[in-house]
């Protein structure tokens, strides 16, 4: 309903919208609508109310709901159905909570998590209404081993929308993307499965927006970065999120319908920063030193071990430190 009054709100131009008018077009009662406004005010939308006049909306909020993202979305599953919180503690929890009812292509965004999840448990910073924090959720046909694949579609899908607003950060193989190697954007790939089945895959994209360096915690500061602190500008939140949905939704239409990531593939290489460096690889066995030559057609790292042999790791089973 609140996404319905916005709407109507601005299909107005500015100019005030009676009471009387939104009670009949979207049947609801005068209360109702009242209420309905004071929650848009708390989202961060300025909508002025004058007595016999009605409502107008003054300016539309830095916020990720879904009508103000859907003005830059071409995608038409990927992001249709946006699940929009203020704070939650992590949106892949709640992408997950739901998965099983939801439809291929929900999208969770919240303006905050107090809870927001890194791999093996690690914790991701996700400040209110400063980065991108949502989570995906897909259904797709294909064995529980080629999931890792989609790790890379989510990271070139970053990658090409970035580059589109004008940034070419790099891609650390094979769920992080870095600027000036700082972590501009992390990726935390979840999946239920049978044996032979893929229940539902949920893609956790967290991206630094508009954060500050004084807004991380100080453990972060040498390590993290974010397009303001890279650049100096502001970003528009609502068009680099609709974008890197419609990118993933290209993508990975072309991999589930085709079998063909070629293109992801290729984002993943010519923005690689680990081929042709010599990086760690921390296994549960240890850690060992290797030489980083290729991402083959399958996404997976071509190396050089220590031996002087060719191998080849598949993502999800290492981290890469030391690049
Ligand atoms: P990761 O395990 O590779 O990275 C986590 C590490 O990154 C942390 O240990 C910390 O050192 C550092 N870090 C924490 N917060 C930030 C930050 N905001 N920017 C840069 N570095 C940071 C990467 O895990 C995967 C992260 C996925 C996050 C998304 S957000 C939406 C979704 N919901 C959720 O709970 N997680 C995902």
């Amino acid at each position: 309903m609140k996404q319905q009054i916005v709407k109507l709100l601005k299909s107005a131009g500015g100019d005030f919208v009676s009471g009387q008018l939104i009670s009949e077009k979207l049947n609801v009662s005068r209360a109702a609508i009242w209420k309905y406004m004071n929650a848009l005010k708390e989202e961060g939308y300025e909508i002025e109310s004058v007595s016999r006049k009605g409502y107008r909306l003054i300016e539309s909020a830095d916020v990720l709901t879904s009508s103000e993202v859907e003005k830059y979305l071409t995608a038409t599953s990927i992001g249709r159905n946006l699940v929009y919180f203020k704070t939650i503690g992590s949106t892949n929890d709640e992408a997950k909570r739901i998965a099983f009812d939801t439809v291929n292509g929900t999208v969770v965004v919240s303006e905050e998590q107090t809870n927001g999840r890194g791999r093996l448990g690690r914790v991701w910073s996700s400040p209110i209404g400063k980065g991108i924090w949502m989570s995906v959720v897909l259904k797709p046909d294909i064995i529980p081993e080629k999931v890792s694949r989609i790790t890379l579609i989510g990271a070139a899908a970053v990658c090409k929308a970035l580059q589109e607003m004008g940034v070419d950060a790099k891609i650390k193989w094979p769920n992080d993307l870095l600027l000036s190697k700082k972590k501009l954007c992390g990726i935390l790939t979840e999946m239920s499965a049978e044996l032979n089945h893929v229940n539902y895959i949920v893609m956790g994209i967290g991206i630094n927006v508009n954060i500050e360096l004084e807004e991380y915690p100080e453990e972060l500061r040498d390590i993290a970065t974010s397009l303001k602190i890279a650049t100096g500008e502001d970003f528009n939140r609502q068009e680099l999120m609709a974008r890197i949905l419609n990118n993933l939704e290209r993508l990975y239409t072309e991999f589930i319908e085709k079998d063909d990531m070629s293109e992801s593939i290729r984002v993943c290489k010519e923005n690689s920063l680990l081929i042709g460096e010599k990086v760690f690889l921390i296994e549960r066995g240890g850690k060992r030193e290797v030489k980083v030559i290729d991402i083959d057609e399958a996404g997976e790292l071509i190396v050089i071990n220590e031996n002087g042999e060719m191998e080849t790791i598949i993502s999800g089973e290492v981290s890469v430190r030391g690049f």
